[in-house]
């Protein structure tokens, strides 16, 4: 599951500009710590991710020894950004932890070792205990859907299953109360993200415990 991240394609290195973290990178002392560095914060925060929230981001992944890159949503999936929900193991640990208190428009660095990452078995094409580097430019933080509490919201008709039109009646108070209601595409975009990621039966509803999947998770 925390894996999905490189099932994707080895990204050709595209943004050149960036090779140079690596040389930063190895140079970095790792204490089996995340380290963060901010690139760009922007002036005004509207809101900080924490655990739970659905995070819309564009990450690149490098490896530190020698800088290559493994990872890249801005040329997978035709360039758009990733949904997930932060915090409960739909990406790498050290990802779930970097990318705490991040504020839409903010970008860093995240210095990742193994043991937060891809492990002492690694996953093709990241080595063997491979200290990994991302970049992510994060572009939108919502509270997200994956809390007990919002569950509750979710369900209407207190089935303990949320089909589509539930959950996407729940995003779209939450963006309008945010004060930035979509257009249908772009909700369509976002559950087809979650049910690809949380409906594991594939029945096209998400169960309580489907839906609670990761609440044990050791983070
Ligand atoms: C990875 O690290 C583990 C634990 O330190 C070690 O036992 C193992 O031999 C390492 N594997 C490789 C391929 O270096
Ligand atoms: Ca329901
Ligand atoms: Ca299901």
């Amino acid at each position: 599951m925390m894996l999905r991240l490189v099932s994707c394609t080895l990204c050709l290195l595209l943004f050149s500009q960036l090779s140079l973290w690596c040389v930063l990178a190895t140079s970095a002392e790792l204490d089996g710590e995340v380290q963060i560095e901010v690139l760009f914060k922007p002036e005004e925060c509207t809101q900080k991710s924490k655990r739970g929230d659905l995070m819309n981001v564009h990450y690149d992944g490098f490896l530190a020894q020698d800088g290559s890159q493994f990872y890249c949503s801005r040329s997978d999936k035709a360039g758009h950004p990733q949904w997930f929900v932060l915090g409960v193991g739909q990406v790498i640990k050290g990802l779930d932890k970097g990318m705490e208190d991040m504020c839409p428009g903010e970008k860093r660095k995240i210095t990742i070792p193994s043991a937060l990452a891809f492990g002492a078995t690694g996953k093709d094409p990241v080595p063997p205990n491979a200290t990994v580097v991302f970049e992510v430019e994060v572009y939108s933080v919502s509270r997200g859907p994956r809390s007990m509490e919002a569950f509750g919201q979710m369900d209407v008709d207190r089935d303990r299953s949320l089909t589509k039109a539930e959950v996407k009646a729940y995003l779209k108070v939450e963006y309008e109360k945010s004060g930035k209601p979509r257009d249908d595409p772009f909700y369509e975009k976002i559950m087809a993200d979650i049910f690809r990621k949380s409906d594991q039966d594939s029945d096209g509803l998400i169960s309580a415990k489907e839906y609670n999947i990761y609440e044990h998770d050791e983070l």
